[in-house]
């Protein structure tokens, strides 16, 4: 009796601890599993909060949206911040072209169409993509996708810079506000 109430240890059962310590080393174990799934939920939100979604956040709601366009004989695909492939029109596999990794600025000075597609010039923001698939002879393949503003997300131009390094001209309503800014700014000095 004094055995089944936790008195006395049961030294015929493993470890000889009573009933009470064996339960509560059972409910420390279940409470520290607890604390250190939450810590890796937390962890990973920390992560993801931490990754750079552009200034003020405003790829977050783009990422995973998809958009392609056909040039030459491939079609092309940009998936926001994920990863940009190529694919032959005559079929076969993908080729992945670059996983993203960051945003970045550069300078350009393109021009822009009469219905208002392009980059224009000036400071952009870019964001680059890296590790994509191995490129015979030549590097991992990799693709620099620089911003303008649109109304709607689309891939005006694509080109092959070198050798499995592609540059990708994108339209997109998430960088107008900035770019506006950036207007102003400029303006002002
Ligand atoms: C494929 C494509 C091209 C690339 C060559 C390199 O044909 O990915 O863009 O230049 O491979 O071998």
């Amino acid at each position: 009796m004094l055995i089944e109430n936790g008195i006395l240890a049961d030294l015929s059962s493993e470890g000889g601890e009573s009933a009470a310590v064996n339960g509560a080393k059972d409910r420390l174990k279940s409470a520290q599993d607890a604390v250190n799934s939450q810590r890796r939920d937390l962890d990973s939100h920390n992560e993801d909060l931490n990754k750079e979604y552009g200034p003020d956040g405003v790829f977050r709601a783009l990422k995973g949206q998809c958009i392609s366009v056909d040039s030459g004989e491939y079609t092309y695909e940009l998936c926001f911040m994920e990863h940009t492939t190529q694919k032959s029109k005559k079929g076969g596999s993908s080729t992945r072209m670059g996983n993203f990794v960051r945003f970045d600025k550069i300078t350009v000075d393109e021009e822009v169409s009469a219905d208002g597609k392009g980059l224009g010039s000036g400071e952009r923001i870019a964001m680059r993509h890296e590790n994509g698939q191995h490129c015979w002879n030549g590097p991992n393949r990799s693709t620099t996708v620089v911003l303008g503003c649109a109304e709607q997300n689309e891939i005006w131009k694509v080109f092959e810079e070198e050798k499995c390094v592609y540059r990708m001209e994108v339209g997109t309503p998430a960088v107008c506000e900035a770019l506006k800014q950036a207007e102003v700014v400029k303006d002002e000095l």
